[in-house]
């Protein structure tokens, strides 16, 4: 290769073809930032108004009522349009300051929400100001905010990610911190603050609506997180938010790649894909994938945690006894459902394919359930009685596992009860350490334990690889060899297949098109045995190398590669679905502010439906609190919506998984969702969850 000059460097690097090959901003770019998500009909009137929805009601938690008196009563509220502004205490059209901060996890169509509140309000008064809160909350309590232009809003227009002002997981739960909060509200004049989060950011939401209460400082929450466990029903049952945003693009974005895999897979056949899925504790984004794609073995916590053993029940009942150990699943169970799945897709010559794991997984799996809700009790008593941190305290695995000894030989020499004890403490140790150190991880700032950072499927993938050995050795787990091949072969080395077929094949003759080596066979020395009992070969004669050739096409070789899926799905760029409803999403958190709400979450109803029936909302935020335990104590914290085994869309999918396991002859059934898209109808319009819901309650 010739040396090049520096300065030919330099020239070439001016070359406008060269720019352009090298900028950070490209055709596919430019063309997202230009997108114009459709409006709803409401929001194409200059003005919207608030209209109770009477239909509606909610159990109310007498703690909601006691902490929360001010906006506890808050109706459900439709938007309408109009062409004139309603009679009001407040202009509609008033000049407004409006704060906005995004909370927790990053999740598709966060710039949208800012884009349709900045545009909304600019429409309504030119001279209305949008603040940014800088990292999160912690933005609102440092008042580190900047002011958001025109120019800010279009740079970020249908981009994924919440890069334009970043976010945080603080939590404005002290009387100190909201204190703070109030105090750098009132400096910057704010009519409101919108707080764009999940689940705990959204209790946030009503504590401090309730705490500016009477500062007359506007608080409103917005549905945000890719793993889809808001979802509003009243008391009745009835839908007010199908999913929070950011969902759908996270599961198209996962299911294009693992779809990928799927290709991958069955193209090269020697690997199985292991693919864990975001989704702290609800599988929803599990379940979307396994819709999308049609893995071979998809996972969902929630089914794990109601599974019942009835020839379990069964058996204890006929001795007149119960057996609490068939309710819900152990990790060995679990373990074992995929090893069966694995197995019996090797019997038909597929030693390959695509499983499917939620990362919160082990939340549903009694021990482990039990082992997490004792540690988060231990951290938590050992910070308030210590005012101190214990992952600081104790910096190392050893220093934790010494402190849990310590707890319980003291429970064992006092014999008095404690939370950790012997038996926890001697379960605790079997397991593998770095399985230890992530049960043992920080917990986040709400308490949660940080399911992200711990590797369930390297626990669970452990253990299968455990049983498949053993299943090896008992001459279970094998590789189907086909009929024809295994013809060709023996023909090719000189022998009869019709004289081996029956010594080496438990289905021989016969017209299955997968043979399988007969069980007692699991190595060159068993082989040789099992041949000369038949007669196919002496004591004293080799094997032949096409049946050798053959045996070894029949051992199964487990590789796995693992992947997660997680945080690349937050920063992806959204969906239409996502682009739409968050752009409508911050016209509706405009409109709850111009018409003077507080404590109200923004939503849109019937995103099960078709975009022309999507209907802009306000749902009061406190009648949704129930009681939680958090880091320790009860909480009042907004309901986190886990996946309901018993809707259409889970039914379906249950229904399909035999089939998606293709364990038979012949092709897989993987689905390729292709690429995300921003414009144009398709069968992509919706997550596949809400279709199909939607279809079993329209008939
Ligand atoms: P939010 O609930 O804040 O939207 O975050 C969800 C999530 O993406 C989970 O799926 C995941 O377990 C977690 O965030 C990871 O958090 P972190 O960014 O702290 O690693």
């Amino acid at each position: 290769m010739s040396e090049a000059h520096p300065a030919d460097t330099d020239r070439f690097l001016e070359h406008p073809e060269v720019k352009k090959a090298t900028s950070d901003k490209n055709t596919v770019l430019n063309e997202r930032l230009q997108f114009v998500p459709p409006l709803c009909e409401v929001f194409t009137t200059p003005y919207t108004r608030l209209e109770t929805e009477p239909g509606y009601g909610f159990k109310i938690h007498p703690s909601a009522r006691e902490k929360l008196p001010d906006i506890i009563d808050n109706p459900v509220q439709r938007i309408v349009g109009g062409t004139s502004p309603e009679p009001g205490a407040k202009p509609y059209d008033r000049q407004l300051n409006v704060g906005i901060v995004f909370s927790g996890g990053p999740a598709p169509g966060g710039h949208n929400v800012i884009a349709g509140v900045f545009d909304a309000m600019s429409e309504a008064n030119a001279d209305s100001r949008l603040f940014g809160f800088l990292w999160g909350p912690d933005g609102v309590l440092e008042n580190n905010y900047t002011a958001i232009t025109r120019e800010k809003v279009n740079e970020f227009r249908n981009l994924g990610g919440f890069t334009m002002i970043g976010t945080g997981r603080t939590k404005i739960d002290t009387p100190a911190k909201m204190a703070r909060a109030r105090e750098n509200c009132r400096q910057l004049n704010l009519d409101a603050l919108v707080i764009v989060g999940g689940d705990d950011s959204n209790t946030n939401a009503a504590f401090l609506a309730q705490e500016l209460y009477n500062d007359g400082i506007q608080i409103i929450g917005v549905p945000k997180t890719i793993d889809g466990d808001i979802q509003v029903r009243d008391k009745n049952s009835n839908l007010l938010c199908a999913m929070s945003f950011g969902f759908h693009t996270a599961a198209r974005a996962f299911s294009h790649n693992i779809s990928n895999l799927c290709a991958d897979c069955s193209s090269d056949v020697k690997y199985w894909h292991i693919c864990k899925v975001m989704g702290r504790v609800a599988s929803h984004l599990a379940l979307e994938v396994g819709l999308q794609v049609h893995p071979n073995i998809t996972l969902i916590g929630e089914e794990v945690a109601d599974f019942v053993d009835t020839e379990r029940i069964r058996k204890a009942e006929e001795q007149g006894t119960t057996d609490y150990t068939a309710y819900g699943m152990t990790l060995r169970h679990v373990s074992r459902l995929i090893c069966d799945g694995i197995v019996r897709r090797a019997a038909v010559g597929k030693n390959y394919g695509v499983i499917v794991m939620p990362e919160g997984l082990l939340e549903f799996i009694n021990e482990i359930q039990v082992f997490i809700i004792k540690l988060n009790t231990i951290i938590a008593d050992y910070n308030q009685t210590h005012d101190t941190d214990f992952h600081s305290e104790f910096p190392t695995l050893d220093d934790k596992l010494d402190y849990l000894r310590r707890m319980a030989r003291m429970a064992r020499e006092n014999n008095t009860f404690s939370v950790w004890n012997t038996r926890d403490d001697d379960l605790f140790n079997v397991l593998p350490p770095f399985f230890q150190e992530g049960l043992l991880t920080e917990r986040d700032s709400h308490g949660n334990f940080q399911f992200s950072q711990v590797e369930t499927d390297k626990v669970i993938m452990g253990l299968v690889r455990d049983y498949l050995e053993i299943l090896a050795e008992r001459g279970v787990y094998k590789v189907g060899i086909e009929r024809g091949w295994y013809r060709r072969t023996m023909e090719k080395g000189g022998l009869d297949p019709e004289t081996y077929g029956p010594a080496l094949f438990r289905n021989y003759p016969g017209e299955d098109r997968f043979l399988m080596v007969r069980e007692a066979v699991v190595s060159m020395k068993t082989l040789k045995q099992t041949l000369a009992k038949a007669g196919a070969i002496t004591d004293d004669q080799e094997i032949p190398g096409a049946v050798e050739k053959i045996y070894k096409a029949s051992v199964p070789k487990f590789k796995t590669q693992n992947h997660f899926y997680g945080y690349d799905g937050r920063g992806n760029d959204p969906t239409w679905f996502d682009c739409t409803y968050t752009y409508n999403l911050g016209r509706t958190v405009f409109s709850l502010v111009a018409n003077g709400c507080t404590g109200q979450m923004a939503a849109i109803k019937n995103l099960e439906g078709t975009f022309d029936n999507w209907e802009p909302l306000g749902i009061p935020i406190a009648p949704l609190m129930h009681l939680e335990e958090r880091q320790g104590k009860l909480s009042l914290v907004l309901e986190k919506s886990l996946v309901d085994i018993e809707s259409p869309a889970f039914r379906v999918f249950s229904a399909m998984r035999d089939k998606w396991l293709a364990d038979k002859p012949g092709a897989d059934c993987y689905r390729r969702p292709g690429p995300i898209r921003y414009s144009g109808e398709s069968e992509d319009a919706r997550p596949i969850t809400l279709i199909l819901n939607e279809l079993a309650r329209s008939g």
